[in-house]
C-alpha cells in the first residue's frame, strides 16, 4: 500500500475557481497534504508529463491545454493513496464518473476534466519528483 500519491488541479478548474473547493474535498477524504505549489507548465513540460500518450489522437490539443494556464500540483500522503484517490476523483470522462466525485463535480469534458491523479506507486513518485524538490516537501 503506497502511502503517497501526486495530483495536479488542471487549467480548466484553477481558471474556474475550484482550488479551494477541490482542496477541501481532499483533506476531507483524509489526504494529508505534504507538498502544494501554484505554477504553470510551458508545452516542454507538459508534453513531457504526458509523453507516455505521444501516439494518441488527443496528444497535441492535451498538450495544449495543460500549457494554457496555471496547474496547483501537490503531494498527497494517506494509506492506499493512489487508490483511494483515483476513487475520489472518479473516471477520465465525467460524463461516466460517479456521483460525488472531483471530477462529476467539477470536470467538463473527457480532456477537461479538473484534475490529475498518479495511476500507481511508481508514477507518484516519478510525477512528484517532476514538481517538487526535496525542500519543498514537509
Ligand atoms: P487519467 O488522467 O484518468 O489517468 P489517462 O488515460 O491517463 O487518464 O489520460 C490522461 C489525460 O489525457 C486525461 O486525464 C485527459 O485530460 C486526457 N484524455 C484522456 N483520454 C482522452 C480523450 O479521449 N480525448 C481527449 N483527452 C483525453
Amino acid at each position: 500500500m503506497g502511502k503517497q500519491t501526486f495530483t495536479m488541479i488542471k487549467p480548466d478548474a484553477f481558471a474556474k475557481g475550484y482550488t479551494g473547493a477541490i482542496l477541501a474535498k481532499i483533506q476531507e477524504a483524509g489526504f494529508r497534504i505534504v507538498a502544494l505549489k501554484l505554477t504553470r507548465l510551458t508545452a516542454e513540460k507538459a508534453a513531457a508529463f504526458y509523453a507516455v500518450h505521444r501516439e494518441r489522437p488527443f496528444y497535441q490539443s492535451l498538450v495544449e491545454f495543460m500549457s494554457s494556464g496555471p496547474v496547483v500540483a501537490a503531494i498527497l500522503e494517506k494509506d492506499n493513496a493512489v487508490e483511494d484517490f483515483r476513487k475520489l476523483i472518479g473516471a477520465t470522462d465525467p460524463a461516466k464518473a460517479e456521483e460525488g466525485t472531483i471530477r462529476k463535480l467539477y470536470a467538463e469534458s473527457v480532456e477537461r476534466n479538473a484534475i490529475h491523479g498518479s495511476d500507481s506507486d511508481e508514477n507518484a513518485r516519478i510525477e512528484s519528483d517532476f514538481f517538487f524538490s526535496a525542500l519543498e516537501r514537509v
